[in-house]
């Protein structure tokens, strides 16, 4: 794990230094005291999804925002939240628009963070011409479009990139038509390629693993935390794709929970039964949303139960070694997704003012007490 420190000192000053850094944890010798990334295990990166096109493209010709220097202190891994979806990235047919995620990956250069790449293969937010070619694809025209995009995108940040959620949400719900089943109908290029959907999945991971061999590869999706009928449906899935040489390397549960639902004690369990196939698994987009009252305020009892689900997704984490990031979906309630989707609220790990809540101290507590594991980034044979 990287961590962004000034090089630059007298040769004295850099000795005195690095005596007292000897006698001092590092924790305490940062003026600005610990923070997420500080305190993260060294096998674990601590991350927050950012929109870059909102919040970074000036990062580098301004005074910091406070956004900007809470994100780069605390995290230690960005998420594009949007930039690096279909609609933005490759607005037409022969048009990429990499300005957000160029963004968000010089921000993240620049203060020694890792990038999860987000995503490759969604039904959702395609960009318009997309949807209306892909009412007339032949399978052949829709694979030709994606290995296009796939290559472009992945080959253009090669290297820079530790995780990619190569393929999100492409299982349906138990309450979808069809039940749990690939999403075959919505998403335009498994419908286009309906007649073998798992062939074309696993030939998005052979892509993308040939346009950047390092990065690990993940399939991520929601509802996917405990052992449920679509956790099943993936693990089957996964089986599937690696018993066909498909270069799949990890399971993402994205965990967007709420307090109206308890919380699912099998989550551990679920993420073993993946690592136990070989593939590592992370927390992508955590957040804890909540009904709030008239006056728009959580109550203390649900500022408290909010701890305690965030730190259940740490502790799930942190239990398993194959678990490698755990990433919050944004950080302040000024720039979460949530009150724009649902009737709820507070769910992030802070305020809009930046007021660290409980569910931040609970997330930091469980770093500083958590024993730094040893799991390789790579699994064994799929390196090349
Ligand atoms: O947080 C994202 C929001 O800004 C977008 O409007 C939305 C569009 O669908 O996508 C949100 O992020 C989603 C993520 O990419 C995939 N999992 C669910 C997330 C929340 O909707």
């Amino acid at each position: 794990m990287s961590h962004s420190t000034s090089t630059t000192r007298a040769a004295g000053v850099a000795a005195a230094v690095a005596v007292l850094a000897l006698a001092v944890p590092a924790a305490q010798a940062d003026p600005s005291g610990p923070t997420l990334r500080s305190e993260a295990p060294r096998d674990l990166e601590i991350g927050s999804a950012v929109w870059g096109q909102n919040e970074l493209l000036d990062h580098d010709r301004k005074a910091p925002t406070e956004f900007q220097r809470l994100l780069g202190a605390e995290f230690g891994s960005l998420t594009p939240e949007n930039d690096m979806k279909w609609a933005e990235i490759h607005p037409e047919p022969d048009v990429y628009d990499f300005s957000g995620a160029d963004a968000v990956v010089a921000f993240a250069k620049a203060h020694g963070q890792e990038v999860r790449g987000h995503t490759l293969l969604w039904h959702s937010q395609n960009p318009q011409w997309v949807t209306d070619a892909a009412a007339t694809w032949t399978c052949a025209e829709a694979r030709d479009v994606l290995e296009d995009h796939v290559r472009t995108v992945v080959g253009r940040y090669a290297g820079e990139i530790y995780e990619w959620d190569v393929v999100n949400e492409v299982m349906q719900d138990t309450w979808d038509a069809g039940g749990v089943r690939l999403r075959t109908e919505a998403n335009p290029f498994l419908a286009a390629c309906s007649d073998d959907p798992v062939g074309l999945i696993g030939d998005v991971f052979r892509w993308a693993h040939e346009a950047d061999p390092e990065a690990l590869l993940f399939m991520n999706d929601y509802n996917a935390e405990g052992v449920n009928a679509k956790t099943d449906a993936y693990y089957a899935l996964a089986q599937e794709l690696l018993a066909d040489g498909a270069p799949l390397q990890g399971f993402g549960a994205q965990s967007h929970l709420s307090l109206q639902y308890g919380f699912d004690e099998s989550m551990q369990a679920n993420f073993e039964r993946f690592a136990d196939l070989g593939l590592k698994v992370a927390v992508t987009e955590a957040d804890v949303r909540m009904p709030l009252g008239e006056d728009g305020e959580p109550t203390a009892e649900q500022i408290a139960l909010q701890a305690e689900r965030y730190d259940g997704l740490l502790q799930a984490c942190l239990n398993v070694s194959a678990c490698t990031s755990f990433t919050v979906w944004g950080f302040d309630d000024g720039r979460s997704w949530v009150p724009g989707v649902f009737d709820e609220g507070y769910a992030t790990i802070m305020t809009e003012d930046f007021e660290k809540k409980p569910s931040y101290v609970a997330l930091l507590d469980g770093l500083t007490d958590a024993t730094p594991g040893t799991s390789p980034r790579t699994p064994p044979g799929l390196s090349s």
